[in-house]
């Protein structure tokens, strides 16, 4: 049975793909339909309930899909599929599917990066963020460097702005165009997508106390031919016939 469309219409092309690999990361406002945005609403709620008490090593937020089959569906979505493969080519594997609600009151997360293939820029490592109800900058906002991915850095580290300012960045410029490297808060839209290559430096503001959840899962995939590391997927999820998506749970 096809499986109902997850995005409108979007265009990501060559402009596009330029901007990504320019600035790190690429929104898509208002991509995700009311059906998606419902299902995942209601995916999302469920394995939060399902944390407290949890199993240690297999938590459900860090193992989401295997938890919930809608978010297990996503994986090998052909929507997903398609947009994932015009940012890394054909050949791809999946990483990841980890929940990132933020009730009211969670303390966000600090500056860091993440890792993959440092010493060969050929392969790209891409995570998908779904901001199912969106957030404003200073309630649970992603932020960003823009160029940071270039240096492809994946030990980035600051507990604030101030010291991500003062360390990593200082002296720090974008390599294409010599711009001082600058921190950028976001704010996006319910429905919103957010790509963003692995290497780049982002962290996120805490949630307002009195601030519904941020309900956020995000996807990740890379190009094949390089060890990840640690895939945040257990030997039989590895193992289990989803439709689609056999190749991209091969090994590297
Ligand atoms: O919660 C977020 O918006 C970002 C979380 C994050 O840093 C990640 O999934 O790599
Ligand atoms: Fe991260």
């Amino acid at each position: 049975m096809p499986q109902n469309p997850i995005f409108h219409d979007y265009t990501f092309g060559a402009q596009e793909r330029k901007e990504l690999d320019h600035v790190g990361h690429f929104v898509l406002p208002d991509l995700l339909t009311a059906d998606a945005q419902q299902r995942l609403t209601e995916s999302l709620a469920r394995v939060e309930s399902l944390i407290p008490g949890c199993k240690k090593g297999y938590e459900p937020n860090r193992f989401a899909a295997e938890y919930d089959s809608y978010l297990e569906s996503l994986i090998a979505h052909p929507q997903m599929l398609k947009l994932v493969r015009q940012v890394l080519g054909e050949d791809i594997r999946y990483d990841h599917c980890v929940s990132l609600n933020r009730p009211g009151g969670n303390r966000g997360i600090h500056w860091h990066s993440h890792a993959y293939a440092e010493d060969d820029p050929r392969y790209g490592f891409i995570r998908i963020f779904f901001y199912v109800n969106g957030f404003a900058a200073d309630d649970g906002g992603l932020k960003a460097v823009p160029g940071s991915h270039l240096y492809r850095d994946p030990k980035i580290q600051a507990a604030t702005d101030d010291t991500l300012r003062e360390g990593w960045l200082a002296g720090k410029t974008h390599p294409q165009t010599g711009d001082p490297l600058a921190i950028e808060a976001l704010s996006v839209p319910r429905g919103t997508v957010v790509l963003m290559w692995t290497h780049a430096a982002h962290a996120v503001t805490p949630r307002k106390q009195e601030s519904d959840t941020r309900w956020t899962v995000v996807y990740g995939y890379y190009k094949s031919g390089k060890d990840p590391g640690e895939r945040w997927i257990t030997p039989e999820f590895e193992q289990k016939r989803i439709p689609g998506a056999e190749e991209l749970m091969l090994p590297y």
